[in-house]
This record gives C-alpha cells, structure tokens and sequence, in this order.
C-alpha cells in the first residue's frame, strides 16, 4: 500500500521534523514546537515511533525535576497517539564543553563527564522501552593530525563503548548499541569513518555483542562509499542493528535531504535489499527494525513543508518499495539474474567436503580464453531496473 500505517514500522527522530533552519550561515526559519507536538502530528501522518536525543526533549543543563516532567510529558503524548519510542541517543556534539570529544575529548574531566551523560541517557532509554541504543560520536575526532594521540583515541573510544555496553548488561537492560559513522562535518576528521571501520573497532571490543550500526544513507556517500554495500556488509555480520534513512546529492556538506531525494537508483537498491533481502540467499540474514528516517526539512519550508516532508520520505519508501517488488517478481529479472549468475554466487567455490589436496588436484578442464568471452548480461538487468523504477 502507499498509505503509511504503524505495520510499515517508519519512525522519525524529534531533531529531524524539529530542526527549525538553524545553519552555519544563518538562524531559524520555522518555529520550533515542543517535542509532544511532533509526536501528535506524525502519528497523524502513519508513523510508528519516534526517537530523540536526551536534550531534544530536555536542557543540557536540566534540574531533575524538570528533565523528569518533560519525560513524562513526551512519554506519555507518545504513548497515548499509539506511537512507540523505538530508539534514544545521547547529544555529546551541541554543547561547547564536547568540542573536542565526549569519549576521546583530550580532557580526562570531559571525557568523564562524557561517559556519565551517555550511562544517563542508556537509563533513560531503558526506562521508555526503547530497544536501541544510537552512539554517533560526531565531536570524537580532529581537525589537525597531531591534536590528538590516535592510538590512545581508539583505546579511548573503545574504553567508553565497552564501559557502556557493560552496563548495559549488569544492569539487565533490553537495549543494543548501535554505532553511526561519519566521514566529517562537523570535525574536520570523525573517527570511525565508515562502516567498515565500525565494524573493525566492534571486533575489538570486550562486549561487541551487543554493538552494532546504524548507518545513514548521506554518511555512507559522503564518503564516496555505496550506501546498500554498507548496509549488506552490516547485515552479513549480523550486526545492522538500525538504519538512518535520507538523501544526499554528491560528495558536498551533510545534506539530509528527504529520502530518495538524493541518488535514487541507489535509493532503490537500498529499499530492495531491506524489503526483499538478498536474492540468492533467500534464507540469508534480514533487516526487520524500524525505517527510521534521519533528514532535515529544508529550511526554505515553513511548517506545512516540515510535515509534507516528513510524507515524502515514507511516500519515496513506499513507491520504492512497491517497485521492488514488482523487479523482483517480474520473470524477465529472474531470467537476467540467473544469466548474469546472480544466483549462482551463493555456491560455495570448493565442492561439500573438497580437501585442499583434492581441489588442488582435480583438473576442472577450464579454459581462461572461453571463460573471458563469458556475457554476464549486467547492463540489461540494471535497465530492467530502470524501466521497473521510471517506465
Ligand atoms: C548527524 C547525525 C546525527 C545522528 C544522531 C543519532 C544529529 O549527521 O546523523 O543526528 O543520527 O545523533 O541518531
Ligand atoms: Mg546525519
Ligand atoms: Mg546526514
Ligand atoms: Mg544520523
């Protein structure tokens, strides 16, 4: 269907639809709502969650009383539009103190008082049920290489991810944590770049386990990397915990443009492989949490644009969606699939219990001349997929 409704699973983050203009460059150009007024305007709208950062809903330097009666007062607007508060996170990039870091700040003070404002918001998260747990560590990096001693950075970082995820389970917590890389912007440099470098720092930890990623689609491009290859990497670990939808237009500043308002092709690819998996791994590893969209409503719309914005990410999913799966039942793709040996891939190169000896024996009778005159057929299954997306 193309009406957004709960079973879509889509969910927004408060600062996304709350983000009111504010850039380098210049201030507000919409008024900003307080944070129980999105979550009644987007259950409107067909969505199923929301998520936030601790001080989207309370001051950084919130009393108790205050950060509670905030809390409340959101958890309970969220609970009475039908909505669910899917993912929390921590805000360790706004407030000065962090400018160089939450968790790798060169400053032992900060980085201790980073680390008591993450455990913080894990209880918070905790407390309302949220199932995942997004660290984005956009102030852990540099703008100059000899700032900081890298080696000692990494083990910082990892010190803090491991101290949190530790916590996490002594105190019996349904949560997992799930990294978000950046290349840059608002550092210079982010650590953890990439997936694939998340991937490496997770492998290292004493408590990987319950460490994931949440990759965004804009983070992934600005890097030049493929945003599906990414997520399909993330999958095949077995560690693609949640994802940040939205668009970006080239290797330029972090656009967070609606969803499929970037590179739409790529775009498509992304919907497939989240909504049909892998083709010729039909039992292989899938996607089934929320289709969180991480974008920003551009600041030339005012409030009616926040909301026809908002629309636009679920409706380019949705239409994306439906013509996925029209590519994948259509016979003319599974016959190019099989032609190109898409579906041949997914056999194990060696024979079922092949020794090394053996396979190193065996004369296979193969011609590299005859094989290199091989027609894999890739253009005519990729234009079968525009034809699905614009014909
Ligand atoms: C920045 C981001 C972040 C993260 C958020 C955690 C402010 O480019 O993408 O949004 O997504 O901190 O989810
Ligand atoms: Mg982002
Ligand atoms: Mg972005
Ligand atoms: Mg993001």
């Amino acid at each position: 269907s193309r009406t957004p409704t709960p079973e879509h699973k889509f969910s927004f983050g408060l600062w996304t639809v709350g983000w009111t203009g504010i850039d380098p460059f210049g201030s507000a150009s919409r008024p900003a709502l307080e944070p129980w007024e999105y979550v009644k305007e987007l259950a409107a709208l067909g969505v199923w969650g929301i998520t936030f950062h601790d001080n989207d809903v309370f001051p950084f330097d919130a009393d108790e009383k205050t950060r509670n009666e905030r809390v409340g007062r959101l958890a309970k607007a969220t609970e009475e539009a039908g909505l669910v508060i899917e993912m929390v996170t921590t805000n360790t990039f706004s407030h000065p103190v962090f400018k160089d870091g939450g968790l790798t700040s060169n400053d032992r003070s900060v980085r201790r008082f980073g680390l008591r404002k993450v455990l913080g918001a894990v209880d918070l998260a905790a407390e309302l049920g949220a199932e995942t747990f997004v660290m984005w560590g956009g102030r852990e990096g540099s703008e100059y290489d000899g700032s900081k001693d890298l080696h000692a950075a990494f083990d910082r970082y990892k010190e803090g991810l491991d101290t949190v995820a530790g916590y996490i389970k002594d105190k019996g917590y349904g949560l997992r944590i799930a990294l978000e890389p950046k290349p840059n912007e608002p550092r210079v440099d982010i650590l953890l770049p990439t997936v694939g470098h998340a991937l490496a720092m997770i492998a290292e930890l004493e408590h990987g386990d319950i460490v994931g990623l949440n990759p965004e689609t804009g983070h992934e491009q600005m890097a030049n990397l493929n945003y599906t290859h990414q997520l399909a990497q993330a999958l095949w670990s077995g560690k693609l915990f949640h994802i940040d939808l939205n668009g970006q237009r080239g290797l330029k500043y972090d656009q967070d443009l609606v969803f499929g308002h970037g590179d739409l092709m790529s775009a498509f690819f992304t919907v497939d492989l989240v909504e049909n998996g892998f083709p010729g791994v039909p039992d292989g590893p899938r996607y089934t949490g929320p289709r969180h969209f991480d974008y920003k409503p551009s600041r030339t719309e005012h409030m009616d644009g926040v909301w026809e914005s908002a629309k636009a990410c679920m409706s380019s999913y949705l239409l994306l969606a439906e013509k996925a799966r029209a590519f994948r039942a259509d016979a003319r793709v599974q016959e190019a699939m099989t032609y190109a040996g898409v579906l041949d891939l997914a056999r194990p190169t060696l024979d079922e219990g092949e020794t090394i000896e053996q396979f190193l024996a065996t004369d296979d009778g193969f011609d590299a001349e005859k094989a290199a005159e091989r027609d894999f057929g890739f253009v005519r299954l990729n234009q079968l997929a525009v034809e699905h997306l614009i014909g």
